[in-house]
């Protein structure tokens, strides 16, 4: 029994000292007691102990993982997108690089997208993450890109669809991501829309054809300023039949349908109505910037739809983010009031106007949140992030 006390005496010097206590306590109360009676009660101290001590460990281990988590979180570097941590290149595709190979587009003086795919390296080498591509869309060239005739082709200068897609897979092996230039405000003057839409002015159709695209566009009543009539003008696109340079010089006075000027008027003092006469429609059509420029009207649910399903075409490509063109010109006032002149004794040039009615125009935040869905619809994979940015000049975005 001696042997046995000095063991269990033993074992609990590693134990908290209340439990010793306890112990010696225990012996001095049970000393003259039974042998049988004195082992039950060593039993059940000794599971006591255990649990005491099992809790304290538990405890203990529970405090030391929090404060190592606490730690490491602290410690680590953040997780960001891509965007928020590497340099954006903005590369301009028609003088970045002519490519060098015997193909029609090579070697002619235009850069194109085989020609970026030579000099990709580069950009690893230099650390970009990540290059916005200004337009490559089909277009007539007019605005270097920004009249967009179709958002799901290449222009024929900068190659095809292949190309694109090639350029994409080779820049995420790279581990670059690709962000498109997207040009929701206008569409080229001979994109398929804007001639549906005329077709639809015009009663040219079923019904329901009729109904659908009569709106995709912001046309308004007016008359006809002197001297304007078709023309059939040939560009890189084809012949078409196109209103005239007087169909873009309505009186500002009495003809025009209100004041809003051109952007291209800028603070030059030009006036330059934001109004093109279409002889076609006999109606005039808005249009923002240039006359070959019609703004879509965002009003519209096909229209938004169609500008949904473009982002999701290309995202479906790979495509990792966009860059919004000029979407605070999105929408106008409903009901087409003129905009205040800051000088009243100057003409109404585009600078001397107030652009309440045209620019930022209330709801257009909801367009871009619109967007912002489609984006965060095709950001659900782990790794994968993309982006949008919008255009803002001055302080007023
Ligand atoms: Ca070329
Ligand atoms: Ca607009």
């Amino acid at each position: 029994m001696t042997r046995t006390l000095n063991w269990t005496k033993m074992e609990f010097r590693s134990h908290m000292p209340e439990c010793r206590l306890r112990f010696f306590c225990f012996i001095r109360e049970k000393r003259d007691g039974s042998l049988v009676d004195l082992l039950a009660g060593l039993v059940r101290l000794e599971i006591y102990t255990i649990v005491v001590n099992f809790i304290v460990a538990v405890l203990t281990a529970f405090g030391c993982l929090i404060g190592l988590s606490i730690t490491i979180i602290v410690k680590s570097p953040k997780c960001l997108d891509y965007w928020e941590e590497t340099p954006i290149y903005q590369l301009y595709p028609r003088s970045f690089n002519d490519c060098t190979d015997d193909r029609d587009i090579c070697g002619d003086g235009i850069g194109d997208l085989p020609g970026i795919i030579e000099k990709l390296d580069y950009f690893s080498d230099l650390g970009i993450g990540a290059i916005w591509m200004n337009p490559v869309y089909e277009s007539p060239m007019d605005d270097t890109g920004y009249d967009i005739s179709d958002y799901r082709k290449i222009h024929y200068e900068y190659g095809n669809e292949t190309d694109m897609e090639n350029l994409i897979n080779e820049m995420h092996k790279r581990g670059i991501k690709l962000m498109m230039d997207f040009v929701p405000n206008h569409t080229s003057n001979q994109n398929s829309m804007f001639e549906a839409s005329i077709r639809a002015q015009m009663g040219d159709g079923e019904l329901e054809e009729i109904e659908e695209n009569k709106d995709l566009y912001l046309w308004i009543d007016g008359d006809r300023p002197s001297g304007c009539e078709l023309e059939t003008i040939t560009g890189i696109l084809g012949t078409n039949d196109f209103p005239n340079d007087a169909c873009n010089h309505c009186d500002i006075d009495n003809k025009c349908p209100n004041n809003y000027m051109s952007v291209f008027s800028g603070n030059l003092e030009e006036i330059i109505p934001a109004w093109t006469y279409h002889p076609k429609v006999d109606k005039y059509y808005y249009r923002a910037f240039g006359h070959f420029q019609p703004d879509l009207n965002l009003r519209n649910e096909k229209v938004l739809k169609e500008l949904n399903d473009i982002l999701e075409f290309w995202m479906e490509k790979g495509i990792d983010g966009f860059r919004v063109d000029a979407i605070a010109y999105g929408l106008e006032n409903e009901d087409w009031r003129d905009e205040p002149k800051k000088d009243p004794v100057k003409e109404g040039f585009w600078g001397n106007l107030h652009h309440d009615y045209t620019y930022e125009f209330s709801t257009f935040h909801d367009i871009i949140m619109g967007f912002r869905q489609i984006m965060d619809k095709y950001s659900t994979e782990p790794g994968v992030d993309r982006m949008m940015i919008t255009e803002a000049t001055d302080s007023q975005v």
